[in-house]
């Protein structure tokens, strides 16, 4: 076990803050998950969003499900929080006069997908109603992102990761989430109020596994040597103090790796 990422160290060391809780669409805190592996529910086809599908909890991750859509392959899993609208227990469709759907992708013809249905729904295990929650927290007023917050975010890529993020730009509704320790790969806009971003302490809260930052030495555009002629401004120091960064330096004296001291040995 070769330590683990702490938050405390990491946010002195670059000497940046977290976003604050209300910046989000999540719970003050986090909502129970009482699932159990192998429970059918409920869930919308996330390739064909106008469908409700069967779907199997196939694993169970610290407030979030891996689910499998009954029907469908191993390849296309995907992680819902426990308390998003887009899962629901088993009946709710037909209570408001919907019809279960094959998912995008059914594995067999579409003809015997009633037959499919009566045996896959027969003798299952359904998620009681009990373990859902009512509703999903409310969206807050406004985007009150700034940049250079911190936060835990899915790696959209790879969804079973949430990692260490920062917002690398806000523009109006939408925040760009940036991957810390990672080239810009795997960033991306999202909406304020995504329930794909988390405050700072929310894996630990939920017992969900955070990735530490990865390895590679990122300066962010603002952060960067300004181009000839550019004026700087206060915006091009997000992070803060800024000791991160040497700003100017001569050219062939160049920074070698940020030390990792945030990870804590133990
Ligand atoms: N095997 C992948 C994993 C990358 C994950 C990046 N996340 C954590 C931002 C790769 O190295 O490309």
């Amino acid at each position: 076990y070769p330590g683990h990422f702490s938050w405390e160290k990491y946010l002195k060391e670059c000497g940046a803050s977290a976003a604050p809780a209300h910046c989000f669409r999540q719970c003050f805190t986090p909502p129970a998950n009482e699932f159990k592996a192998g429970m059918k529910l409920e869930a919308q086809d996330p390739r064909n969003t106008t469908s409700t599908c069967i779907a199997t909890v196939v694993g169970l991750t610290g407030a979030r499900l891996r689910l499998r859509l009954d029907g469908s392959d191993n390849k296309n899993d995907f992680w819902r929080l426990v308390d998003s609208s887009e899962i629901q227990p088993i009946g709710n469709c037909e209570k408001n006069g919907g019809m279960l759907q094959p998912p995008l992708g059914f594995r067999l013809n579409a003809s015997s997908w009633p037959m499919f249905l009566l045996k896959t729904l027969n003798g299952a295990e359904m998620a009681p109603v009990r373990i859902f929650h009512k509703q999903e927290p409310p969206a807050p007023a406004q985007n009150y992102f700034k940049i250079g917050m911190k936060l835990e975010a899915v790696d959209r890529k790879n969804p079973h990761f949430i990692c260490p993020a920062t917002i690398g730009e806000v523009r109006g509704v939408e925040v760009l989430v940036t991957f810390d320790g990672w080239r810009g790969a795997f960033d991306y806009y999202c909406r304020y109020d995504s329930r794909d971003i988390f405050p700072v302490g929310w894996c630990a809260l939920t017992g969900d596994n955070l990735q530490p930052p990865g390895t590679k030495v990122v300066l962010p555009k603002s952060l960067s040597i300004p181009a000839e002629g550019v004026t700087e401004s206060p915006s091009m120091h997000p992070i803060g103090k800024g000791t991160a960064v040497q700003r100017g330096r001569k050219p062939g004296r160049r920074r070698g790796r940020q030390p990792m001291n945030w990870l804590h040995k133990g």
